[in-house]
């Protein structure tokens, strides 16, 4: 690691506070570990959701990454198929493996009271919802499936300034608020107004989170994957630097200083998961310079593959991008209900397969 690197990551971890649940955490990967690492099998770790982070420290603005967790949840439900041990390391309040069918809000959409005692599945979800269960509980009862929500930053914060006790009611009512449609992709949530800052931003728990899962993997080597598909912020706002109380708009342009985020792929592939087969995702707005952006990362990064997409076609196609191919993957048209997940899917296994073959050759 160069040393300019690793003073980044010092003063990242030096405001950092301490990961909150870290044993709860660790117990359950260790549980996890014990039963699937073991033999062939492979485990995969999918990351999904967008992350945020405050412009104040009495939080009432706050930015977020954009990112439904779609390709996560899909992608989770894909690989279980094909065999996978599943590491779900997803953003609270998103998509979650099969309840991709369900309506948003499925306790309210799904079900009705028969009478004072009894409530059924109402006839056009009743197929979903009994597939939802079945398969879910099958994967999580079997333990092939750990879900580890990171939270958002307002959870986070709760744990630094526990002393103080008073920011609780804040973070609550942000918290209720930590899902946004696709137009807001960069731009600050602020309530009643939004402005783009091109700017990304970083949940430092996330990252925390992200260590302890490969440092737990490390012994499968090539067995592990990473399939880095959550949208992680480049910048962040340091905590000592951060206003304290609700930034007045009547004081003029916004001046705010960002600190640039370690990157932490390289320290996945060089420290934390040096022999894993890792996938990262490039997501861009402007075509032209998507592919030569999932290029760079792919050589920056050593990543085996990564997944370049654009924000508009994102669910239609992606183009998988490794040291010699372009490979674009769609979704079937002609067939109903389908997604580029399961192709997407498919593909990486076969790649996973070769590169495990190679790896112990
Ligand atoms: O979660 P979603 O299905 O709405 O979108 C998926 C995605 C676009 C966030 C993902 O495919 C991706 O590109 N993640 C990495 C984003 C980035 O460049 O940081």
């Amino acid at each position: 690691m160069n040393s300019s690197l690793g003073s980044e990551i010092d003063s990242f971890y030096e405001s950092a506070p301490p990961l909150k649940e870290r044993d709860s955490i660790m117990e359950k990967l260790n549980e996890f570990v014990e039963l699937n690492c073991k033999g062939t099998k492979r485990v995969v770790c999918v990351t999904s959701g967008g992350t945020t982070v405050p412009l104040e420290q009495r939080c009432v603005r706050y930015i977020d990454n954009f990112s439904s967790g779609h390709r996560g949840a899909a992608s989770t439900e894909y690989f279980l198929k094909a065999g996978y041990a599943i590491i779900f390391l997803y953003r609270r309040g998103t998509s979650q493996p099969y309840c991709r069918s369900l309506p948003d809000d499925p306790l309210l959409e799904c079900f009705e009271a028969t009478d004072e005692l009894n409530i059924q599945v109402r006839q056009p979800y009743s197929e979903a919802v009994k597939r939802a269960i079945r398969d879910h509980h099958a994967a999580v009862a079997g333990g092939f499936l750990l879900k580890l929500p990171f939270t958002t930053i307002f959870e986070y914060l709760q744990v630094h300034f526990s002393q103080t006790l008073i920011f609780y009611p804040f973070f609550m009512i942000n918290d209720g608020n930590a899902n946004f449609p696709p137009d807001f992709f960069f731009k600050i949530a602020i309530p009643g107004r939004s402005f783009l800052l091109f700017i990304e931003y970083l949940v430092l728990y996330y990252e925390q989170m992200l260590q302890m899962v490969a440092v737990s993997l490390r012994s499968l080597g090539p067995l592990a994957m990473f399939y880095l598909a959550a949208a992680v912020s480049d910048f962040y706002v340091p905590w000592k630097s951060m206003a304290e109380h609700k930034i007045q708009s009547g004081s003029g342009p916004l001046d705010m200083r960002l600190v640039q985020v370690p990157k932490m792929l390289s320290v996945l592939r060089t420290e934390w998961a040096p022999m894993a087969f890792c996938i990262s995702f490039k997501l861009e707005t402007d075509t032209k310079i998507l592919l030569d952006k999932a290029d760079m990362a792919l050589r920056k990064y050593k990543m085996n593959a990564v997944v370049a997409n654009e924000l508009l076609t994102r669910k239609e196609v992606v183009v998988v991008v490794t040291d010699s191919e372009k490979i674009s993957v769609q979704r079937d048209k002609t067939e109903a209900g389908s997604d580029v997940e399961n192709p997407l899917v498919k593909l990486l296994v076969d790649r996973h397969s070769a590169f495990i073959k190679d790896s112990n050759a």
